[in-house]
């Protein structure tokens, strides 16, 4: 038996080490469409990687989920299916709770407000993730978070029943807590569900509704600016142990750059795509007062489950979080 399970953990090194050695090249899939800003700064890092470590390791990105859809891209990084990739992690809160950090509704709401949550939430999960046999590299907020309809809403009351399309177990508890019904669908597939009727709502920066062409299918966009949620580029940490010093140091140093222009390309991001929703032909505006009284007490709810669920590592980086306020 004990033979047994060092020829597999062999086997299991071997593969590693190959992905590693491959080196040289980096397949980097990434879930969202070429045109988003996250797969731009995507190919920016993988230029300044291949440049910087002057072709010793030349990183590939794959964008729109064609190598790996985004749910499956965590586990195929941490299996050594693939070096490096980009994911939204608080897709994975059901694996542990602390990676919904970033997806409470109202606890950080504006640009500013979601680095200092990220600022105080960085040291924890850079451990979960380590734990996880995962080498963070950089995170970039989307843009806030507003609410899309086929028909126009002004209270909680109005959603009653409508099919949503949710990419987290937040957005999904969003929708319970006001009487609609969930279903997850990847970004990269939305065009099709609202096209088909399988959902006719969404919660969602205007850089998805944008980069998906929603207006084909719905026609109100409220700016609720509930969340600012990450994708965090992360790299299988087999794979970052066999990189020279001297390559990590490039690779981190466009790895911060990244994180830094991709912080700027998202606000930009979110004024141009909320325009584009326009000439779309949507309406886009505020919520009505009481829709918004209405997701604060919701949202109330969800950062007490979620604080219950995430335990003293949680409530640590919430109450870091508002130290710093
Ligand atoms: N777009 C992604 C996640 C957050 C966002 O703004 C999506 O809708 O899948």
């Amino acid at each position: 038996m004990k033979t047994l399970t060092g020829l597999l953990t062999a086997t299991a090194l071997t593969a590693v080490a190959s992905v590693a050695s491959a080196g040289d090249k980096w397949d980097m899939p990434m879930a969202y469409s070429a045109s988003n800003f996250h797969s731009a700064v995507g190919a920016e890092f993988a230029a300044c990687v291949t440049t910087g470590t002057g072709g010793d390791i030349e990183v590939v990105t794959h964008p729109g989920g064609s190598l790996f859809p985004g749910a499956q891209i965590k586990r195929a990084i941490q299996t050594g299916q693939v070096p490096i990739g980009e994911r939204l992690l608080s897709g994975h809160q059901n694996e542990n709770a602390l990676f919904g950090f970033d997806s409470i509704p109202f606890l950080a709401t504006s640009f500013d407000d979601a680095d200092k949550l990220w600022e105080a939430a960085r040291p924890t999960i850079t451990q979960v993730l380590a734990d996880q046999n995962l080498t963070l590299l950089y995170a970039v907020p989307w843009p806030p978070q507003g609410l899309y309809f086929k028909n126009e809403v002004t209270s909680v009351a109005d959603m009653a029943g409508i099919k949503f399309r949710s990419y987290n177990n937040a957005t999904s508890r969003l929708a319970e807590l006001t009487g609609m019904l969930p279903v997850t669908i990847e970004a990269a597939e939305i065009s099709q569900a609202f096209a088909t009727g399988v959902a006719d709502s969404m919660v969602s920066s205007g850089s998805t509704g944008y980069d998906r062409k929603v207006w084909e299918s719905l026609n109100y966009f409220y700016e609720v600016d509930a969340w600012l949620p990450r994708n965090y580029v992360m790299v299988n940490s087999d794979v970052w142990g066999g990189v020279s010093e001297a390559n990590q140091n490039v690779i981190r140093g466009c790895a911060g750059l990244a994180e830094y222009t991709g912080t700027w390309r998202s606000k930009e991001y979110t004024g141009f795509t909320l325009q584009g929703l326009r000439d779309g032909g949507m309406t886009v505006g505020p919520a009505s007062n009481q829709m918004v009284d209405e997701l604060k007490a919701i949202g109330v709810t969800m950062t007490n489950e979620w604080l219950e669920a995430a335990g003293d590592e949680g409530k640590a980086i919430v109450d870091a979080f508002l130290a710093m306020q």
